[in-house]
């Protein structure tokens, strides 16, 4: 299907209200720790102190004799309640070393926070205090928080294993043999880079929170779990616990953001639902925030090592990247994919002949477990290609602008075959570059620049500039099955038109903070030209939805909401089926606007769908052989990723003297296709702006030697505040999808993935004059500074 031109729209691409934040912002909305579970247990778990230990004996007896516990157990105890190891779903190649990992450990502790045992009892803080009076004795041993150190194998982390290299994964794509150091031989420019993508801390507004429930009878369980995969999370629990699936229900109730954290199968889920069925009472446990930040996975962790080769013109003819991903203690659901996801993307927005070596090695650590998080692997490519191209813009001695054209994908290539094999759908990277640099007054600035950064100047003045291409919507199964990804891509969606025309909506799709009701609306309202306010979208309870792939990847709109479209199409040609029988016409000789099914050419010859609606529930007049009321099912695998892309620029000015940055300016010009709520694209924007903003000026998980995690607590973990946020200017450009009906594309990690190397690439612009080539993430004032000093006592050693 080809979309030339965006059909007009009435509902879709308003900026409608979102209707679920009454209920969010009045505290109506009941998240997991909220729900009232008479008689439940309460889990607390203990947590090693040491990142790297042999566990010689636990000694729960202190536990049990304190007020209000019910039961303890070490890891030993409970070995018999697993069924299986915890789940990884992307076992990326068939030699991949995936050491057994239980909810509790049993022999050995990998990282400081890894479960040792854990306490039942009447309430939380009964369980927290009985949990302190667990005795563990533990024989430390050295830990490894180095990936260039874990490679060594100087210390193995799972001796089992032999290595801490979990795995290597190549891509090494070549039109023929050895073009790739061919390229570099002839090249006119060469840039070599390392960077490194410090571990981030995800720190969603709701902690982790689980509650299981068990039935008195016959084995069902529910599981209510602020989660993003409650459907992903039923069949792992179901595996892993060795329950029947039919007799898993999960339910995530509101959910209060998750940004990839709560895409996974934790340990606490697992232990409520096992100590659940073990005392046949509930159990519950919600984290505390300073616990979190070692229960709860981590983001990035990557060292990678890039080099690009361009001609003359700074045309690019050849890549090499290497990365090391930290995967932590263990495997987590997806992380060993995590790479694999950037690897296709580290052309960015520019053509690239068939010349590219990618090859990641990823490592365990003592340090918490990694996975995705907000972009997942696609940041951490943007970063380095787009870093990169300031390094040769900068050998060139062009401007970063001008050589980002020289090799943007052109506009009339599209669908455009990358070098990967890959087909982008669709892109106009000069469009969204030239509206970016209008708003942001690029010119303009850059004589201000002139006038301001001369010798001296306490404050200089940077431009970041960002361009970005994503692959997400994570979608054909096809794709997914060739990169190994153990689950496929498609998303359910059911439309029922009820008796009385209100319409329900079930969607596979999990929000947690995305909006999806308001989105799934509208999309309902412009198929079928009813009222927004009279669709109900029903979601996260496996009961109710009992099919679907969950939220992540901004998969949602593009695969979810797409099945909804579909669904919707069902409906329709349902309705005209029983609206031509009931008017007595041919289907084809209906036309269906405004929610009525009207006679071509014959004025009143109509019927509502309202009308239709009903006359399907009561079934006393339907057309031969069709079932009685008005539902449509979809299951759609699209047939291609989306590929939304865009520009992003800053302006930053630096205290030389105190290394402080200073964003000034934020232009985000991203594009996503036909927008189904520019609000809610807007409000994505936002809040991936700020959290890839956080990790290029505040966020850094800090371990010691030992594999002490020196940032447990929002006081060290510094989690921008409002106050810390410049204002962010958003605009858009708007380049239909071609691969699906509604003609959109993905939007919830763009705003990340632009904003990391954007505001970098203006903090080095601001102090290249100084001789600064780079300045690692985050850009601390401390970090700033020590740049600072570094390259000017280098240019007064070697003048
Ligand atoms: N949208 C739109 N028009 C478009 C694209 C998107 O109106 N062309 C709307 C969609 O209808 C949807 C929202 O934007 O309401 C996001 O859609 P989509 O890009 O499909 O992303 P998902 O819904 O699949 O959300 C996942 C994505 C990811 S991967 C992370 S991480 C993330 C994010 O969403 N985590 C979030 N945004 C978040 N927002 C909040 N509040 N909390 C999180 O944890």
């Amino acid at each position: 299907m080809t979309i030339t031109e965006v059909p007009e729209r009435t509902v879709l691409g308003t900026r409608m209200l979102r209707k679920e934040d009454p209920a969010l912002l009045t505290g109506e909305a009941k998240y997991t720790a909220d729900l009232p579970i008479p008689g439940a247990l309460h889990l607390a778990v203990v947590r090693s102190p040491y990142a790297h230990a042999t566990i010689d004996s636990v000694d729960v007896s202190g536990a049990l004799a304190m007020p209000g516990v019910v039961a303890a157990y070490s890891g030993a105890d409970l070995v018999d309640l697993w069924a299986a190891p915890m789940p990884c779903a992307w076992p990326v190649t068939p030699d991949m070393k995936n050491p057994a990992h239980y909810p509790v450990a049993v022999s050995r502790a990998v990282y400081a926070g890894d479960g040792v045992a854990v306490v039942l009892a009447t309430s939380a803080t009964a369980a927290v205090d009985a949990a302190e009076r667990v005795q563990v004795e533990y024989t430390p041993h050295e830990a490894v928080t180095d990936l260039e150190d874990a490679l060594t194998d100087r210390v193995v982390i799972h001796p089992e294993l032999g290595t801490n290299q979990s795995y290597t994964w190549p891509l090494l794509i070549e039109e023929t043999p050895g073009a790739v150091d061919a390229a570099f031989a002839a090249a006119a420019y060469t840039v070599k880079e390392r960077f490194v993508q410090q571990r981030l801390i995800p720190a969603a507004m709701e902690p982790r929170a689980v509650a299981a429930v068990p039935q008195p009878f016959g084995g069902d369980m529910t599981l209510y779990s602020a989660t993003q995969i409650p459907h992903i999370l039923k069949i792992m629990t179901a595996l892993t616990l060795g329950i029947p699936e039919h007799q898993m229900r999960v339910v995530a109730p509101a959910v209060g953001g998750g940004f990839g954290s709560k895409l996974n199968v934790y340990a606490e889920e697992l232990l409520c639902v096992a100590l659940a069925r073990k005392h046949k009472l509930p159990v519950r446990w919600t984290e505390e925030r300073s616990e979190g930040s070692m229960s709860t996975i981590h983001g990035r962790g990557q060292i990678q090592h890039i080099e690009l080769a361009a001609d003359e013109q700074g045309k690019l003819t050849a890549m090499r990247v290497r990365l090391i991903g930290d995967m932590g203690g263990y495997l987590q659901l997806v992380a060993p994919g995590v790479p694999l996801l950037g690897a296709f993307l580290y052309a960015g927005v520019y053509e690239l002949p068939k010349a590219y070596d990618f090859s990641c090695t990823s490592v365990f650590t003592n340090m918490v477990p990694t996975d995705a998080y907000r972009g997942a692997g696609r940041p951490e490519a943007t970063y380095a290609i787009e870093r990169s191209m300031d390094s040769l813009a900068a050998q060139m001695g062009i401007d970063p602008l001008e050589l980002r054209r020289r090799n943007f994908i052109a506009t009339d290539k599209y669908p455009y075959e990358a070098f990967t094999g890959l087909v982008y759908d669709s892109g106009d990277h000069d469009a969204a570059a030239t509206k970016a640099a209008g708003m942001l007054d690029y010119e303009g600035l850059r004589a201000k620049q002139a006038a301001q950064n001369v010798p001296g100047a306490r404050k200089r003045l940077g431009i970041g500039v960002s361009t970005y291409f994503e692959m997400c919507g994570l979608a054909p199964s096809r794709v997914l099955a060739s990169l190994n990804y153990s689950a496929g891509g498609w998303e359910a969606a059911t439309v029922r038109v009820l008796p009385t025309s209100k319409v329900q909506v079930v969607t596979g799709t999990a929000p947690h903070g995305q909006g999806h009701e308001t989105a799934w609306s509208m999309i309902v309202a412009e198929k079928l030209g009813v009222d927004p306010a009279d669709v109900d979208v029903l979601h996260s309870d496996t009961a109710i939805a009992p099919y679907g792939l969950d939220t992540y990847g901004s998969r949602s709109l593009p695969v979810g909401g797409v099945a909804i479209a579909q669904a919707c199409d069902v409906v329709i040609d349902k309705a005209r089926q029983i609206a031509a029988h009931q008017l007595e016409a041919a289907p084809e000789d209906l036309e269906y606007v405004e929610a009525t099914f009207r006679v071509k050419g014959t004025p009143g010859k109509e019927m509502p769908l309202a009308a239709v609606a009903f006359e399907a529930f009561t079934a006393h007049n339907l057309p031969d052989g069709l079932e009685p009321n008005l539902e449509g099912h979809t299951h759609y695998d699209p047939p291609n990723f989306s590929w939304p892309f865009g520009t992003h620029m800053c302006a930053v000015e630096i205290d030389v003297e105190t290394g402080q940055v200073e964003v000034l300016q934020y232009v985000a010009v991203d594009d996503c296709g036909v927008q189904v709520n520019p609000l809610i694209v807007d409000g994505q924007v936002h809040g991936g702006v700020v959290q890839g903003l956080a990790q290029a000026l505040f966020e850094e998980a800090v371990y010691d030697t030992d594999g002490n995690l020196q940032t447990s607590t929002l006081a060290e973990y510094l989690v921008p505040s409002a106050a810390d946020v410049p204002s962010i200017t958003t605009g858009h450009t708007v380049t239909p999808s071609p691969t699906n009906q509604l003609g959109v594309k993905g939007v919830g990690e763009a705003g990340t993935i632009g904003a990391a190397p954007c505001i970098i690439n203006g903090v080095v612009d601001a102090l290249s004059g100084l001789g600064v080539h780079d300045v690692p993430m985050p850009a601390s004032p401390l970090n700033v500074w020590n740049a600072i000093q570094a390259a000017t006592s280098n240019q007064e050693s070697n003048p």
